[in-house]
């Protein structure tokens, strides 16, 4: 089991089919030093291999802060451009193997998601953010541009413009803000509950399902309409040649519950 694996920088706990990783450095306020990145990607090759995991939702420690984060003090230690380009390289292929993990990963925001912070969120498929929270991409306050992922993310996902304010200002945004933008999916008062009950919601699906519609809607940003309507006909091929197919329209006909097996 996950949970009885040890790291330093993170916690990780088992409900049922659900992952909660933690990270767990609060009094940086859960900046991501290399070691957490090393740490955090262990885990998605961890997920990515088990069979029990069906949803993982990734958090911070404490009140105040999601993630604030790259590590500053580790940043301003690295030397030259081979040094900080490794460092982008790192983080961006954490973030990555999180984005591919074939299952649904939701990011519960209880405080600060600044840089490398929201670049984490950023790659998980759903965020959900308390009221308190703050949101930010404030790179070029550090004389820096988001190096995990984040100028390609956010642009994707709330468009060019709005991408382009949040990172030129360097400016905060509250919750609702962020709603607004459609950089968060939900606003709760415990945003760790509220991924919870969307995970359960998943989880009622077919879990090949669930990997496929993901895999669909990321190669499908990355390429043409075109090519990405064949991307969607040769998963939805796929999905009609599962049992859970089978089973999920035989149990809509005979009005029960589907039992899904994700086979
Ligand atoms: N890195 C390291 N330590 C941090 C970080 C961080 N990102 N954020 C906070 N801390 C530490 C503080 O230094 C402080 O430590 P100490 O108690 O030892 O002084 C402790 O956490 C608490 O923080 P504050 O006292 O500052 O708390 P406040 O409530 O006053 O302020 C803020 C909270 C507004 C969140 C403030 O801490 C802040 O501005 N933090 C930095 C936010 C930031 O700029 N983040 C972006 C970092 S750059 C980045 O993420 C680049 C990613 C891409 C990298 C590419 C690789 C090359």
């Amino acid at each position: 089991r996950l949970d009885e694996l040890e790291f330093e920088t993170l916690t990780i706990d088992q409900h049922g089919p659900i992952a909660v990783l933690t990270v767990n450095r609060p009094r940086a306020l859960n900046a991501l030093n290399a070691e957490t990145l090393g740490e955090i990607g262990m885990v998605a090759e961890m997920i990515a291999e088990s069979a029990e995991i069906g949803a993982l939702i990734v958090t911070g420690a404490g009140d105040k802060a999601f993630v604030a984060g790259a590590d500053i003090s580790e940043l301003a230690g690295l030397e030259g451009v081979y040094g900080g380009r490794d460092m982008a390289l790192l983080g961006q292929d954490v973030m990555t193997q999180l984005s591919n993990l074939p299952i649904p990963v939701i990011a519960a925001i209880g405080g600060y998601a600044l840089g490398g912070g929201l670049e984490l969120a950023l790659a998980c498929d759903l965020r959900v953010a308390s009221p308190r929270a703050r949101l930010g991409l404030p790179e070029v306050s550090l004389g820096l541009l988001p190096g995990f992922g984040g100028t390609q993310r956010l642009a994707r996902l709330i468009g060019k413009g709005r991408a382009l304010d949040l990172m030129l200002t360097a400016r905060q945004v509250s919750a609702e803000e962020a709603l607004g933008l459609g950089l968060v999916n939900y606003v709760a008062d415990d945003p760790l509950a509220k991924a919870r009950e969307l995970a359960e919601q998943m989880l009622k699906h077919g879990p090949l399902a669930l990997s496929l519609v993901k895999e669909a809607v990321r190669r499908g940003l990355d390429t043409t309409l075109e090519a990405g309507m064949e991307v969607e006909a040769d998963l939805f091929g796929m999905a009609f040649a599962t049992a859970d197919f089978r089973e999920g329209t035989s149990a809509f006909l005979a009005k029960r519950k589907p039992n899904f097996k994700g086979e």
